[in-house]
């Protein structure tokens, strides 16, 4: 799998601005990029200037701001709003247009020569006004276009020799992980550009999207910082980063992996949502073994039942004990921790009182601290 050369373009103050309670001022704004480029994302999208003049006003902040991260935004197909992006000095243009039936009918109303005109005729001014600078160009809804429409566009907008990068937009999250495959893997082998993957999740598909565009040969991979986006949202930063470190180690280790917990705080707080208790890496349960079997291997090896190292992220792991499936194990590992040496009798004793107390009602760890301070004459 080509994964060890992939670059990230994190769409969290793009994408993530269609997310129905995120609104980002200018300074939540560098806050979020400043982490977001501690953490290492190569590329940053950001909402069009043509979107609202504070809009554009914050990207000539964040071009400006120092960052190791570029700084691109996202347009309409279209002069005016190329020539006012790049205005504002970004580094790079994410140009969209609709291909398929149901938005060239209901959003633009072009038929498909029409797209390839006006994407030519785009992409040919840009290039014009801005020699260097990296364009990507996409067709949105990809995966409900018609696959001779789309070649005819890529084609053509590739054949012109003037943009970097061919995109690849789930825009519904309709896609599946083999169709991803076969279309990524289709624009790689015909023009050799790069390739990137924006992937909605609405039938839950978006990480394993990312996941087969990367493996098809695609280059870039959009995400948001905990999938907030348009509807339910695109592949989230930590899921990808879960997924390609399961993998292999490596994918990841370009990544400063600690922030990745600050960044899903940042944004549930910004957009007054909570972590999801089953998130990746980051969510309240996601590195607590509670029954007794598994309690007992991961006190004895973590990898028995963990495939992500918590430290690895800044976080811990927790022994939950104070239920009915704890097992003595467990219970001798949290004495330890208070300085407790009990006998194995007395502690399988303890267990079969917190089995017997929590059918009535789940113990917090302090109840069952108190049980072996007790047991211990303390
Ligand atoms: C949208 C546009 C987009 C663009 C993706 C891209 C999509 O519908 O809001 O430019 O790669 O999902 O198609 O976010
Ligand atoms: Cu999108």
């Amino acid at each position: 799998m080509p994964c060890d050369h992939y670059s990230i373009i994190e769409s969290t103050l793009r994408e993530g601005e269609q997310f129905s309670s995120a609104s980002f001022t200018t300074a939540q704004k560098l806050e979020i990029a400043r982490l977001l480029d501690e953490f290492g994302v190569e590329i940053i999208e950001m909402t069009s200037p043509c979107a609202s003049p504070q809009s554009e006003a914050d990207i000539r902040t964040l071009v400006r701001a120092g960052l190791r991260a570029n700084i691109v935004t996202h347009i309409r197909c279209n002069r005016d709003d190329a020539a006012r992006a790049l205005d504002t000095g970004v580094h790079g243009l994410d140009i969209v247009i609709g291909t398929s039936p149901q938005l060239m009918a209901h959003s633009h109303g072009k038929n498909i020569s029409q797209i390839i005109d006006l994407a030519l005729d785009v992409i040919a001014y840009i290039r014009e006004q801005a020699p260097d600078i990296v364009v990507r160009f996409s067709t949105e809804d990809t995966f409900r276009s018609r696959e001779a429409d789309l070649l005819r566009v890529y084609l053509a907008v590739a054949d012109s020799g003037l943009v970097n990068r061919l995109g690849v937009a789930d825009t519904v999250g309709v896609a599946t992980p083999n169709q991803v495959y076969a279309m990524v893997h289709q624009l790689v082998r015909l023009t050799h550009l790069d390739v990137e993957f924006h992937g909605h999740n609405d039938s839950g598909c978006a990480i394993a999207n990312a996941c087969a565009a990367l493996e098809a040969g695609a280059t870039h991979v959009d995400t948001t910082i905990l999938g907030i986006g348009e509807r339910n949202g695109i592949t989230p930063l930590g899921g990808l980063i879960a997924r390609l470190y399961t993998l292999n180690r490596s994918y990841v280790a370009k990544y400063n992996l600690e922030v990745l917990p600050r960044l899903d705080r940042l944004i549930a707080d910004l957009c007054g949502i909570a972590i999801p208790f089953n998130n990746y890496i980051t969510g309240s349960s996601a590195f607590i073994h509670k029954a007794g079997i598994h309690a007992k291997a991961v006190l004895a090896n973590p990898e028995t039942y963990e495939i992500l190292k918590p430290e690895d992220f800044g976080l811990t792991r927790e022994i939950a004990i104070g239920h009915r499936l704890t097992g003595w194990n467990a219970l001798r590992e949290r004495a330890l921790k208070l300085g407790l040496e009990l006998e194995e009798s007395t502690l399988k004793r303890i267990t079969q009182v917190v089995k017997a107390r929590a059918d009535e009602q789940a113990l917090t760890l302090s109840e069952v601290d108190a049980l072996l301070l007790e047991a211990a004459g303390q």
